[in-house]
């Protein structure tokens, strides 16, 4: 019989990346959304809605999680859905810490209550490193997480290794390192410079406006990292694995390989921008992953210059369809 999974966070970036692997891989996929008073576009799932079934419910609320685990009657949970954004835990940190954090809590305890025997994923970040306390960073480095949101991931991952050992439920917490792609939603800072590289190069943009340059991230492809969250939940023993590329680049570095891929000189186009500097800053992450490496088998496929050019060459085509749809509106 097909196995089962419900994705919390199905309409983000990874939920998109992972109902497709978990489709490919014969699975049944449910997926949990929020209500939106305007109509809901699913836009990173709209390909595959018809072969998931999307469940109402919201981490916030206890009974709506209850309902979705006893609708799904799922083998496997993971827990993508989050405030995912670090900037804006600092303007919603109690709101970050209810759905980020508490919600890790609320889920788990549905689990506990309808069927232990449900396989847990929590995603966890490398945010929970933050003011790095060893280089590179691996499962036993100490956490010191340095916003809101990171302080709610440390929760997330405790309350995950609470449960396992209270309850001896099969709940994983991947530690997973920066992870982008063509889906990255666009306040995040490789798909801003990529789609404004991309209206640059179409002459519809002039400036691209930054916050640090100076930070360093371990950058890899979003489709690499959901398997290593599927893998993570086929193991006989529930463990906790870093998943990293083992490389780290600045922001300076990202913004210059995105805009000489269209023949672009950055320092014409970039300027700082205090409005995107933040309160305490993560300056260098770079990952460990070799225990995901020995015991899961995985290594990433896409390297740093090869995710950015494959996000330009995305927003390029995006950024042609907008213009192309916006003549089609004026004619
Ligand atoms: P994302 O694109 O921001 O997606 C977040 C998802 O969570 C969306 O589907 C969103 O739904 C949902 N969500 C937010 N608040 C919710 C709530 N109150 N109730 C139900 N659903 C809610 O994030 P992502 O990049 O795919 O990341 C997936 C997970 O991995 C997140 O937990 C993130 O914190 C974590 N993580 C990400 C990275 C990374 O580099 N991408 C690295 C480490 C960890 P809407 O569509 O309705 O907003
Ligand atoms: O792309 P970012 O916003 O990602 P950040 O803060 O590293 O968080 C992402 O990765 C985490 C894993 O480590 C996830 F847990 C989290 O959910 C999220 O997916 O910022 C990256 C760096 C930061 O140092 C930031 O200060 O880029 C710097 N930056 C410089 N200018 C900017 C900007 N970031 C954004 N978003 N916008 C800017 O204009």
């Amino acid at each position: 019989m097909a196995k089962r999974a419900l994705i919390t966070g199905i309409t983000g970036q990874d939920g998109s990346y992972l109902a497709e692997l978990l489709l490919a891989n014969g699975y049944q996929v449910f997926g949990l959304v929020r209500r939106s008073s305007t109509p809901a576009t699913f836009a990173r799932i709209k390909h595959i809605q018809d072969k998931v079934t999307l469940i109402g419910g919201d981490m916030s609320d206890q009974t709506s999680l209850q309902n979705a685990i006893i609708q799904a009657e799922p083998d496997e949970v993971y827990n993508l859905a989050a405030q995912s954004f670090v900037q804006t835990s600092w303007s919603q940190p109690v709101f970050t810490g209810d759905v980020t954090g508490l919600g890790v809590t609320r889920l788990l305890d549905a689990i506990r209550f309808v069927n232990p025997r449900i396989r847990f994923y929590q995603a966890s970040s490398s945010e929970m490193f933050g003011k790095v306390q060893e280089v590179p960073q691996r499962e036993t480095t100490s956490f010191y997480p340095r916003s809101p949101y990171g302080v709610a991931k440390v929760y997330g991952h405790w309350i995950t290794v609470n449960y396992r050992e209270s309850y001896g439920i099969h709940a994983t917490s991947g530690m997973l390192f920066n992870h982008e792609s063509p889906r990255r939603g666009i306040e995040f800072v490789t798909r801003k410079v990529t789609y404004q590289v991309a209206r640059i190069k179409l002459g519809l943009a002039n400036e691209l406006r930054l916050g640090n340059l100076d930070a360093q991230r371990d950058w890899g492809f979003a489709g690499d990292y959901v398997r290593a969250m599927w893998l993570m939940l086929q193991q006989d023993e529930p463990e906790d694995f870093v998943i990293a590329t083992g490389e780290t680049h600045t922001v300076e570095k990202l913004v210059e390989t995105a805009f000489s891929h269209v023949d672009l000189d950055w320092k014409q186009y970039v300027k700082q921008d205090p409005e995107f500097m933040r309160p305490a800053e993560v300056d260098l992450l770079i990952g460990d992953a070799s225990k995901a490496g020995k015991l899961l088998g995985w290594e990433p496929s896409v390297n740093f210059t090869q995710l950015v050019h494959m996000m330009v060459d995305a927003d390029m085509a995006l950024v042609k369809e907008e213009m192309r749809a916006e003549s089609v509106v004026s004619d």
